[in-house]
């Protein structure tokens, strides 16, 4: 007796195996679909039938068409001797390696799994604006997209070739179905393309990405849920790690939101700790005072009646905090939802050029955002950045108008209901301690006009000064650097 439960034990521990192995070898075929495919189903897809080149079918659905994909991504690869790095500023050997579609972990914390949503929920216009994008990391994009979306919901992908060298890339990712390409006749930057982008849409709600992502499993669904219930919400995923040395995918932490300092630079920032004391569901939205920029979900209707995005602005920097302030201060709101998790590749400089120089740019564009959006704040961003005055950055008539008619709030109303975290230079100075060459400053409050007095004399410039360059001290703490 003992003995055939014994056999019967190792010939399923040996099925199982073999089971595995199986398991294994599909999951490893170059062209395994995630969901199903058959030979019945291409029927279905008479045309079709007599294809020769790899097949993904999902819910009976032919992802990639008739396009080449062997074809694409062959025809331009790194070069023997050629420093991976160069173009892209990403190791693109390592990306080319990968082949466009790959197993990712499934990021999001165990609970978001359980999540239901509207059975009904409305399909999505998928805007990828690119400039010489690597075709290994944009076709993965537009895979993923493909791939990890209940196909009814992405009514289309959008691409907007900013004007790229090669127009072959737009010509030829157009076959795959769903997807439509634009091409530029001159560089735009990001901005204007995704507006141009935005307007060729042809669904209710827009999801913009950047052109290097991977979107991760269930990551739509959240987003369009949230924005169903309320189309002022604009929501944006928890934003992964795609590392660009060797592209393996890697978890960001699900504990912060978006902030900024005076120089309007973005910053991942500590979800303030009463709301983190407060937070007993992790699938709960995070509310975010700004968002990164790249990737969120928006309706339609609202992101026009809202002004689209300040056109004015060039290439690429700023139009995320001009599109934050505006939607909060406007009637919407911003939000990050755990549950929905997208990797992105992280760059530490700009692989393309700036026509205008990047610090002109960026100064042109954030100054564009501060004196629309910043009232009397905006000083503080022109002490945090004395090189934007004096720059030029265009005529701000239309955007001032579309602020007033929109009657929107103050920047004093943002700070207060929505990053009161964010210290103004003055108060914090004043309720600051100052540690200097061993000796400790400290300040004893403000005065009737804001002004700081100190216990010693330190002209206000110079405590601006050394606000900027991160040696003040909140907390009313001694700081040792
Ligand atoms: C972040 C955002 C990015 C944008 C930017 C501020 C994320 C993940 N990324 O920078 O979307 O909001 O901050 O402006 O939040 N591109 C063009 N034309 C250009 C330049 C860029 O189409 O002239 C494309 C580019 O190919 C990419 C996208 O715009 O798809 C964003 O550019 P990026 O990846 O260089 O920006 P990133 O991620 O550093
Ligand atoms: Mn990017």
């Amino acid at each position: 007796m003992r003995r055939i439960r014994a056999n019967a034990i190792l010939i399923l521990t040996v099925a199982w195996i073999l089971g595995t192995f199986y398991y294994l070898w599909q999951d490893s075929r170059p062209s395994s679909s995630s969901s199903s495919s058959s030979g019945s189903q291409l029927k279905n897809h008479g045309r079709l039938e007599e294809r020769t080149l790899p097949l993904i079918v999902i819910d009976g659905y032919p992802v990639m068409g008739h396009f080449d994909q062997k074809a694409f991504l062959s025809s331009k690869q790194l070069k023997a001797g050629e420093d991976p790095y160069r173009e892209h500023a990403f190791n693109l050997q390592e990306s080319d390696r990968l082949g466009s579609e790959r197993t990712i972990r499934d990021t999001r914390h165990y609970r978001c799994s359980s999540m239901t949503f509207d059975p009904d929920l409305p399909p999505t216009s998928i805007i990828i604006t690119f400039h010489n994008e690597a075709r290994s990391t944009l076709l993965r994009t537009i895979k993923s997209v493909l791939m990890r979306s209940p196909p009814h919901l992405i009514q289309e992908i959008i691409l907007v070739d900013d004007f790229s060298s090669d127009p072959e890339d737009c010509r030829l990712l157009s076959q795959i179905p769903k997807v439509h390409c634009l091409r530029n006749e001159r560089r735009e930057g990001l901005i204007r393309s995704r507006v141009r982008g935005a307007s060729a849409a042809s669904a209710s709600i827009l999801t913009f990405l950047d052109s290097h992502c991977e979107v991760n499993t269930d990551w739509l669904q959240p987003m369009i849920q949230r924005v169903k219930e309320d189309h002022t919400r604009v929501v944006s995923p928890i934003i992964d790690v795609i590392s660009l040395d060797n592209f393996a995918y890697l978890a960001a932490s699900a504990d912060l939101r978006g902030g900024f300092d005076w120089s309007l630079h973005f910053k991942w920032e500590q979800i303030p700790i009463e709301q983190k004391m407060a937070r007993n569901d992790p699938t709960q939205p995070i509310r975010t005072p700004v968002i990164a920029g790249g990737i969120f979900v928006m309706d339609k209707g609202w992101f026009n009646r809202l002004g689209q995005y300040d056109t004015h602005m060039d290439i690429w920097g700023g139009e995320n905090f001009e599109l934050s302030f505006r939607v909060w201060m406007c009637g919407g709101s911003l939000e990050i939802l755990p549950c929905s998790r997208v990797g992105h590749v992280f760059r530490k400089r700009h692989p393309y050029d700036f026509p205008e120089g990047n610090a002109l740019t960026y100064i042109k564009n954030t100054r564009r955002a501060a004196e629309v959006w910043m009232d009397e704040y905006k000083q503080y961003y022109y002490a945090a950045r004395p090189s934007a005055q004096g720059k030029a950055f265009g005529s701000i008539a239309d955007r001032l108008a579309l602020r007033r008619k929109l009657n929107c709030n103050s920047f004093r109303w943002y700070l207060e209901n929505v990053y009161p975290e964010l210290k103004i230079p003055e108060q914090d100075a004043a309720y600051s301690l100052l540690k200097q060459g061993g000796l400790c400053l400290e300040s004893h409050g403000t005065d009737s006009l804001g002004l700081n007095e100190f216990a010693f004399s330190i002209k206000p410039s110079a405590v601006l000064y050394l606000h900027y360059i991160h040696i003040y001290f909140p907390q009313g703490k001694c700081h040792h650097t």
